[in-house]
């Protein structure tokens, strides 16, 4: 799906700003303004906004309205309503009349308006429901609970250990095109310079489409004709991390000698490839150094947050970090973007997490052990995720590895059967084929796990030290080692690396004999881990868990959150930002001087 961008033939509009909010109690009216609206910032989280646990935790739906002016310049055109995302769930109304759904809280969705808009004002009103439970990704229940002389409580429990933020958290858009236009483009290109696109049209059969590609000073260095080809740009700069060299496909859409409609697609040359378990970066071994991540700020919570985006890959690239997974859900487009200008190569995540009905990360659900499979119904949903994340992402040079999960019920009977096809339909969607992974979790070790065969890449999460053997750093260390190697026996071929592993730390709380929750600690526990690695060739990579503090539903296990960050959640360094950074940035030295 293209990036809402404007060009000769496109007009584009954001709808962000302050929209009118409501929680909603009883059913919305669509075609009426909403009585007693409370200003709400798009895009945000709604959750953090105003003040009180009841707002905050509120389950169900909520309401997001404002205006539109459209004028008669835009009926001419085919006029498009886009959203970034809506979280979990929405249904869009223009002056009261339902123009369509949504379900899935971290893709884009739009719906072709002309005909439900008029001239002048225009209502539009967004219904977005928050509820997760075992037929949505993320997974969560619904729990009713009665207290004595109370009236009965409805709560949603998170299946996961990130808070369950929701509303419109990324940018809403309108935008015109021509009622031919380009729907789709899909290009790549390889370490040799060679490269493939595809344009998918809609409109008249007789309509020609032209390729031009430009470099970065925008000089065209290659013009191919027709809805797919193939050609070889030499000489040709390839897309890597230190030099994350950019190209732009320019695509005109032509009817006769009229043009009709034109989208510029930014795209690189690389190669991703899977040898002697290891994985290479157009020909040169590549190891993923960085962390596991959320989309978490303070107030602004999963919203949308530019400064934040660009400040975090500041502070990776000052840390020599080279990548990040989008646990654990797909990340903004705008973040996307600026991995390929920065050279951040990204392993993209479904929001395929809480998928396992006895465990949790913070292990306060009990749940019902071994009944994953035949409990949850999220199946065909966890299909429609991965085409449309696969189909949003697609171009992305920075996408290096698509992950369908994160620590699913892996060892349980029934998870291959669930995960087979999904993992194929990964392979078959991506055009470029990258590799397929699934994230995978302390209780589905190298006898008992299912799914090992379907990764590509073995990406296990880790938290012996922190967990389980808590403050034993050698004893965690000798378990991860015979964990890996065991690992290593079962699949030699296959790259492993470390999705997460990490300790909760206080920022500011020292401890001369580095106990828990210490700074000490977090380093201790980061050297012993990163000793493991060193002694091990096949580990392709080493996720921390996390970059940064992040909100959390309350529970014991947690301070005001999840504190295993190596930055707070306003981004101050721990101690373990200095270790890790210069760990990293001897590990890059040493690379480049290979080269
Ligand atoms: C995990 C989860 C992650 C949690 C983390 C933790 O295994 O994948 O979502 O936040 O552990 O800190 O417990």
């Amino acid at each position: 799906m293209l990036y809402p961008k404007m060009s000769k033939t496109r007009m584009v509009f954001s709808l962000d700003g302050v929209w009118d909010f409501q929680l909603v109690t009883e059913e919305v009216k669509p075609s009426k303004k909403l009585e007693d609206s409370i200003p709400m910032p798009v895009p945000s989280s709604y959750n953090d906004i105003y003040i009180g646990r009841d707002f905050k935790n509120h389950v169900g739906s909520m309401a997001y309205q404002r205006t539109i002016a459209i004028t008669e310049q835009m009926l001419e055109k085919r006029l498009v309503l886009r959203f970034g995302s809506a979280t979990h769930k929405a249904e869009v109304f223009l002056n009261g009349e339902y123009i369509g759904g949504h379900k899935g809280g971290f893709l884009p969705f739009e719906f072709e308006i002309t005909k439900f808009a008029k001239v002048g004002e225009n209502l539009l009103t967004v219904v977005v429901d928050n509820i997760i439970d075992n037929t949505t990704l993320p997974a969560g229940r619904i729990v009713n609970q009665t207290f004595p002389n109370m009236e009965p409580e409805v709560h949603n429990l998170p299946n996961f250990d990130f808070f369950n933020y929701s509303g419109l958290m990324r940018s809403v858009h309108l935008y015109t095109t021509d009622k031919n236009y380009i729907k789709d483009i899909v290009i790549f290109g390889d370490d040799k310079g060679n490269m493939e696109w595809n344009v998918l049209v809609e409109g008249e059969e007789t309509l020609s489409v032209q390729v031009d590609i430009l470099d970065k000073g925008g000089h065209c260095v290659y013009q191919g004709q027709g809805r797919s080809g193939k050609a070889r740009i030499t000489p040709c700069e390839l897309w890597d991390t230190e030099n994350p060299y950019l190209y732009r496909a320019k695509v005109t859409l032509r009817k006769g000698q009229e043009l009709v409609d034109e989208y510029t697609e930014t795209f690189g040359f690389r190669t991703i490839a899977i040898e002697d378990c290891r994985l290479y970066l157009n020909g040169k071994k590549l190891y993923l150094r960085g962390f596991g991540k959320h989309e978490d700020a303070p107030i602004s919570g999963r919203g949308l947050n530019l400064p934040y985006h660009i400040k975090d890959l500041a502070l990776m690239k000052w840390m020599g970090a080279n990548s990040f997974r989008t646990s654990h859900y797909p990340y903004s487009e705008e973040m996307l973007n600026l991995c390929d200008q920065e050279g951040i190569l990204v392993i993209a995540e479904t929001p395929a997490v809480g998928l396992h009905t006895g465990f949790t990360a913070t292990g306060m659900i009990g749940g019902e052990p071994k009944g994953t499979w035949t409990t949850l119904k999220t199946a065909e949903h966890h299909k429609e995720v991965i085409e449309d994340m696969i189909w949003r992402d697609k171009n992305h040079p920075c996408i290096v590895m698509w992950s369908v999960a994160n620590e699913p019920a892996s060892e349980e009977e029934g998870a291959k059967e669930y995960f087979e096809p999904l993992t194929t339909l990964a392979k078959e969607k991506d055009p470029q084929h990258r590799p397929v992974t699934i994230v995978t979790y302390e209780g589905s070790s190298p006898e008992t796990c299912k799914v090992a065969e379907l990764c590509d890449v073995l990406v296990i999460n880790r938290y012996r030290g922190w967990y389980d053997t808590e403050g034993n750093l050698k004893g965690a260390a000798a378990l991860l080692k015979d964990e890996l190697e065991r690992f290593h026996k079962r699949c030699p071929e296959k790259p492993i690396m470390l999705g997460e592993y990490g300790a909760d730390t206080i920022a500011g709380m020292h401890d001369i004999d580095e106990g828990l929750f210490s700074e000490e600690y977090q380093v201790a526990f980061l050297k012993a881990y990163s000793e493991v690695f060193d002694s091990l060739p096949y580990i392709t990579g080493e996720h921390i868990w996390n970059f940064a503090d992040f909100a959390t539903a309350e529970n014991i296990k947690r301070v005001q959150g999840n504190k295993k960050g190596i930055f707070t959640r306003t981004r101050e360094p721990k101690m373990s930002a200095y270790y890790m950074k210069q760990r990293w940035n001897e590990m890059k030295e040493k690379e480049n001087s290979y080269e």
